[in-house]
């Protein structure tokens, strides 16, 4: 359990070098509630503008004409900003340390071999007849041509959409076919903790599902695996890039031109294409890496992510290069060849700041202290984490264990659609609580409100809404305006609705507690319950699924499937395993049911809904406490359901 009055000063020696104050981050968050308008006008003038702004602010939150718009007649690229403009003064200085899967395989990348490679896969695009506001969609391991591949975008006015690599098929041709994207940049394969991941197999598969959408795709050669190449359709990177100049001149983009889409899942239907933007988007990007993170001119930043999630997008990629960081980008994973590795990258590459998610401390604190003693860690100087809440025991070991109680640890509180941090204890300007995401960032004021909307005062619990926009916020669902409003501005109208609960203690802390909707998030991974019971439905031997979120050591969450059978279908564990199988053929690994429980039926309400609060509790193993089920159509469903539960 979290404790309200356990705090940790910010350490001493950390303190006397931090660029922001108590006093400074109280004066800053002031002026930015004050006059927003003056507050952004200003802070606009981190990045370069080809045609500056003269409008700061033109939003409405009102539901009949909702629209985000922020310096939205200034002009400007997103690689200008990323890569060119640091080439006078940073040209020999590192933009990425990229670390490969395999021990021992790294290799350093300056800010002027980023212009020229970044400059060629732009022209590489051109050559496949890409243009301003065609969508483009990436499915690549974690290697620098994803980079490439989205700078490449954001030079010539394309519209990125990266899907994980662990994203199977048929979720990867569900998301062409949403953006009509009609190029795939995808890589012959994936190595990942030794293993290869086939990522051109099912790049051609999901083309295939995909019927006609793909025109074009671009594979970049990683390990030299055996593909086969559709002739017309297919190029290899090496080939057409050895072909193009290494001169590309970025395309002028109004602010308001998007930048990318990035499909996220919510609790009801498929995932959305949350849509971001060319200027408000960078300049949060940019302004929330530099203050969350303390950023000084030599760090080494490194997030752990991947670029398929917007940690990725926000904190390895825009982020550190709107900054002019360096930041390392890691192919494998934190386990891989042993629970060493985060730390052993940590030193080889002198990394200054740690970035990476609760689920890969549990996961490393199950393995002890030994494999983060026998590293140095010396070079760190600040943690940070995001994802998912983190519990306090793992808090309590990063900062002790990996941290030696010398480094504080950021817990940033964000979301796809908010593109960047919004609720964070900013180094050096409050005690730490663990597990706390603790303060609002500049521009950012969050409410809670109880289920019928009231705004709760002081201390207490309930739903967290934002009142205000911020520049960073997501614009639009891609291709349906109308379910961004319904989604996020509809329960509350007029203000942001994140989905998340969340506690403000006695002292002003804000406390995320989970989300509030039919989101769970595994391993910091959202994945909605509505996407796994389609998958499992889907299945020729399910007449139907009801899946939810339970407790899970290492992943936070996990994912427990409640199914009902169609008449002649044997409920075994041979059926058990085909189901996982199925739900990762349609969605992929990350969504894998962790329990599965064949039910001959599910708890509904007289009208046929299915009263997901008592599955919930049965899945949580908190039966004694079921609440009213008076209303239920069949109650005895439910005497079953915990006799024959998965999660004792
Ligand atoms: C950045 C990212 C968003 C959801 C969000 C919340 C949870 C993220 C958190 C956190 C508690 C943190 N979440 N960071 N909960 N503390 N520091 O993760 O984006 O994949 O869209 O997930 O993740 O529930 O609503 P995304």
């Amino acid at each position: 359990m979290s404790d309200d009055s356990k705090t940790y000063p910010v350490p001493e020696a950390f303190a006397s070098q931090a660029n922001l104050t108590p006093e400074k981050y109280r004066e800053m968050y002031a002026a930015s509630i004050a006059d927003p308008a003056a507050f952004w006008g200003e802070q606009g003038k981190r990045l370069d503008w080809m045609t500056p702004y003269t409008v700061v602010k033109d939003v409405s939150w009102e539901t009949g004409d909702l629209h985000v718009r922020w310096y939205s007649d200034g002009v400007l690229n997103v690689t200008a900003n990323c890569i060119d403009r640091h080439l006078d003064t940073r040209g020999d200085k590192a933009a990425f340390i990229w670390e490969g899967d395999k021990p021992g395989e790294s290799h350093t990348v300056t800010y002027r071999q980023l212009h020229a490679s970044v400059s060629k896969f732009a022209n590489v695009l051109k050559e496949l007849g890409v243009k301003k506001g065609d969508r483009v969609t990436i499915y690549m391991p974690m290697i620098l041509e994803a980079a490439y591949a989205m700078l490449a975008c954001a030079r010539i006015g394309a519209v990125h959409s990266v899907v994980f690599g662990g994203f199977s098929p048929e979720a990867l041709a569900g998301r062409i076919v949403d953006c009509g994207s009609e190029v795939l940049i995808t890589a012959d394969e994936g190595l990942r903790g030794g293993k290869s991941v086939p990522l051109k197999v099912n790049a051609d598969k999901a083309a295939g599902i995909a019927g006609g959408t793909v025109k074009k795709m671009l594979v970049v050669k990683r390990t030299g695996g055996n593909v086969s190449m559709t002739e017309g359709r297919d190029h290899w990177l090496h080939e057409i890039g050895a072909t193009v100049s290494a001169d590309c001149p970025p395309e002028p983009m109004n602010a308001e031109d998007p930048l990318f889409i990035l499909y996220t899942s919510g609790s009801t239907g498929k995932p959305k294409g949350v849509l971001h933007t060319t200027g408000g988007y960078l300049l949060w990007a940019s302004m929330t890496h530099e203050y969350v993170f303390d950023l000084k001119e030599n760090d080494i930043f490194w997030c752990s992510a991947d670029v398929g999630w917007v940690t990725g997008h926000t904190y390895i990629i825009y982020g550190p290069l709107a900054n002019g960081a360096t930041s390392v980008m890691f192919e494998g994973v934190p386990t891989y060849p042993d629970a060493s590795r985060f730390w052993q990258v940590c030193d080889k590459h002198q990394v200054t700041i740690f970035y990476t998610a609760p689920t890969a401390i549990r996961a490393l604190m199950r393995e002890g202290e030994g494999p983060v003693n026998k590293t140095s860690r010396k070079s760190i100087r600040l943690l940070g984490t995001v994802g998912e809440p983190i519990n306090p025991e793992a808090w309590e070991w990063y900062f002790h264990v990996v941290g030696e109680a010398r480094c504080p640890i950021v817990d940033t509180w964000w979301q796809t659609e908010t593109g960047g941090t919004l609720i964070v204890p900013l180094p050096n300007t409050t005690d730490m609580k663990p597990g706390a995401g603790s303060h609002p960032f500049f521009g950012i004021k969050p409410i809670l409100v109880d289920a019928d909307g009231r705004e709760l005062e002081g201390a207490a619990d309930g739903n967290l809404l934002i009142t205000d926009s911020w520049p960073g916020q997501m614009r639009t669902v891609y291709g349906d305006h109308q379910r961004f409003v319904e989604t996020y501005f509809t329960a509350y109208p007029g203000k942001y609705f994140t989905g998340d609960g969340c506690r403000r203690d006695a002292d002003g802390f804000y406390w995320i507690t989970g989300r509030v909707d039919d989101v769970i998030n595994v391993s910091g991974h959202r994945m909605g319950t509505a996407e796994v019971e389609s998958a499992l439905v889907s299945h020729d031997a399910v007449a139907e699924a009801a899946v939810v979120g339970y407790p899970h050591d290492i992943k936070g969450q996990g994912i427990y499937a409640y199914v009902t059978l169609r008449a002649g279908c044997e409920a075994d564990d041979a059926l058990r395993k085909n189901l996982v199988a199925h739900v990762r053929n349609e969605i992929g690994p990350i969504a894998s049911p962790d329990l599965i429980q064949f039910a001959p039926g599910l708890p509904k309400t007289r009208s046929g809904k299915i009263m997901r609060r008592i599955l919930r509790k049965i899945a949580e193993n908190e039966f004694s406490n079921l609440g009213d089920t008076s209303t239920l159509a069949e109650p005895e469903v439910v005497k079953d359901l915990i006799d024959n539960r998965q999660n004792r």
